[in-house]
């Protein structure tokens, strides 16, 4: 291998350190509501949700405040990436079930 060779790697295989340093939390799901409702997570840094939806059917994970829009298909999983985010609280809800599923990113 020559020292180019080398450094991509090298290089290729920090981005990948990198990404798996992204904080992960979950949220799930049920009876068309988010559990938990509050989220605390890191400011100033980007955290990857794990959204499990654990209903018969089709969710909307959305935010206008931290712009984010996915659907979450019934008994499927979505990974969506937010942030960084300053401190505050940022509201998210079930675009399909609005009365119901409504939650809140505490970051701080
Ligand atoms: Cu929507």
């Amino acid at each position: 291998m020559n020292r180019l060779a080398l450094a991509a790697v090298l290089l290729l295989w920090s981005f990948a350190a990198r990404a798996t340093d992204v904080p992960e939390f979950h949220l799930a799901i049920q009876d068309h509501a988010y559990q938990p409702a509050e989220l605390k997570v890191p400011a100033g840094t980007k955290v990857k949700l794990v959204i499990e939806n654990r209903d018969a059917s089709p969710e909307e994970f959305e935010s206008t405040e931290f712009n984010r829009e996915k659907i979450v298909l019934p008994n499927s999983t979505i990974t969506v990436y937010v942030g960084p985010l300053k401190p505050g609280s940022y509201r998210f809800f079930g675009d399909f079930h609005q009365d119901t599923a409504q939650g809140r990113l505490i970051v701080e």
